[in-house]
């Protein structure tokens, strides 16, 4: 019986921490208008720039509809850094939606 328990409070345990790792790992798309984004070359500097952002783990870039999807890490990043990272190299970004992912 004192087994039982044993492997029980482990258990439990164990959901616990991979939980919390899961909430640390927790990641979120943002979509951002960029005026700013004109030609190819605006989006080269944006992919060089912002994908190496600390914590930017995807980025794409929609020329048509002048707008940029970052997904980032939420532990390493947020939406003001990433618009700090858009001012630096001279560009303004709104962000438009915001979805959860997981
Ligand atoms: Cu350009």
């Amino acid at each position: 019986m004192k087994r039982f328990w044993f492997i029980m409070i482990c258990t439990v345990f164990m959901y616990s921490t991979a939980f919390a790792q899961d909430a640390k790992k927790k990641k979120e798309v943002v979509n951002f208008k960029i005026e700013e984004m004109h030609c190819d070359n605006c989006i080269k500097k944006i992919e060089k720039n912002i994908a190496f952002e600390k914590g930017v783990t995807d980025l794409k870039c929609d020329l048509k509809t002048h707008t940029a999807e970052v997904t980032y890490k939420t532990d390493k990043t947020d939406l003001d850094k990433i618009v700090s990272a858009f001012k630096k190299i001279g560009m303004t970004a709104i962000p438009t939606k915001e979805t959860v992912n997981d």
